[in-house]
């Protein structure tokens, strides 16, 4: 846990982490990830396997600097509304509080997205009664616009249920669209001032071919399928995201919070593990993906490991690809 962290590989190796959603708060990066547990139960498409029961917090005072875990600030045990599953989670700050923004099922079995609060980066945070109400599915992931609007993008397919919403109700047996239409895109709602509600229903994401098309069901080289995260870059917003099937982040470029968005290209290659999951950051004037795979498992798909490496930009704004296992 003392040792010095480096690019490309786990950030910690005393417990399995993934989802990590990167933050500068009072100068330092803070990763708030999912804590993968070290079971060897089946696994299947739903994600049962995904059983995670809290959140750690970590941060480096610096890329090079050791990892270091703040330990438990939050237990399933202590989330009123939530069953299991505390799923990848984000972090905001505003108001002077620091807000801990994270999907999990509820007793009916049925993903939401919860808020927990506190007064320090590294927790603990103390969780809502209840869920954000008008919430469901998976990833969320908050962005504090530089006019202090905040936005939860959100929403994961197959496990993470968001083929069940298309009606805007739950629909347990609902099935994706057919691949010749239009893929369902990643939601967003802006949040309330206090960052417990949303001030309105949650708006569908389009993300546009470079003929201005929507990108279709079938397309799963660039639709979305989960882990949603949006940064600034130049005054543009950049949507990024897993695409599930075809295991790569990609993103998709706006001048809108809200899009549509139009797609780009590829972050990073597929990953060692089924699922892949990031968030980028800019720290002490550079940019910084963070990632997971499974190497430290030999490729066990439920015991992730947290990884970083640098992010870079061309002048047209282009980012360029990472190969995750390239020099
Ligand atoms: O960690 C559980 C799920 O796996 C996340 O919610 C997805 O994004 C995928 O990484």
């Amino acid at each position: 846990m003392s040792t010095k962290t480096k690019p490309n590989e786990p950030i910690v190796t005393h417990i399995y982490t993934a989802d990590p959603s990167a933050h500068v708060f009072d100068g330092k990066l803070y990763i708030y990830p999912s804590h993968d547990l070290d079971h060897d139960e089946p696994s299947n498409d739903n994600g049962d396997q995904y059983k995670m029961e809290d959140y750690h917090v970590l941060s480096m005072e610096d890329v090079s600097a050791p990892c270091i875990d703040h330990g438990e600030v939050l237990h399933v045990k202590d989330i009123p509304w939530a069953s299991k599953q505390l799923w990848a989670p984000d972090a905001a700050y505003k108001n002077g509080k620091y807000y801990l923004v994270f999907p999990a099922r509820d007793h009916d079995n049925i993903f939401r997205i919860g808020v927990a609060v506190s007064d320090n980066p590294a927790g603990p945070f103390k969780a809502e009664e209840n869920y954000i109400p008008g919430s469901f599915s998976i990833d969320p992931a908050v962005l504090v616009d530089d006019d202090q609007k905040a936005y939860v993008y959100f929403g994961g397919l197959w496990g993470g249920q968001l083929e069940k919403w298309q009606t805007g109700s739950f629909i347990p047996d609902a099935e994706g669209p057919d691949p010749s239409a239009p893929a369902l895109g990643p939601r967003v709602a802006e949040l309330s001032e206090d960052m417990l509600t949303f001030k309105h229903d949650p708006k569908e994401i389009t993300i546009l071919d470079e003929d201005g098309n929507p990108i279709l069901a079938g397309d799963e080289d660039r639709r979305f399928f989960e882990g949603p995260w949006v940064h600034k870059y130049n005054g543009l917003y950049y949507l990024s995201y897993s695409t599930g099937t075809t295991h790569k982040i990609v993103y998709a470029v706006s001048e809108n919070p809200q899009g549509p968005f139009t797609f780009k290209g590829t972050i990073l290659k597929p990953v060692i593990g089924w699922t892949t999951h990031h968030s980028i950051v800019e720290f002490n004037g550079k940019w910084y993906l963070f990632y997971h795979d499974c190497s430290m498992s030999d490729g066990v798909n439920h015991k992730r490991s947290v990884k970083f490496t640098e992010l870079n930009y061309n002048e047209d704004g282009k980012i360029q690809t990472i190969d995750p296992y390239g020099e």
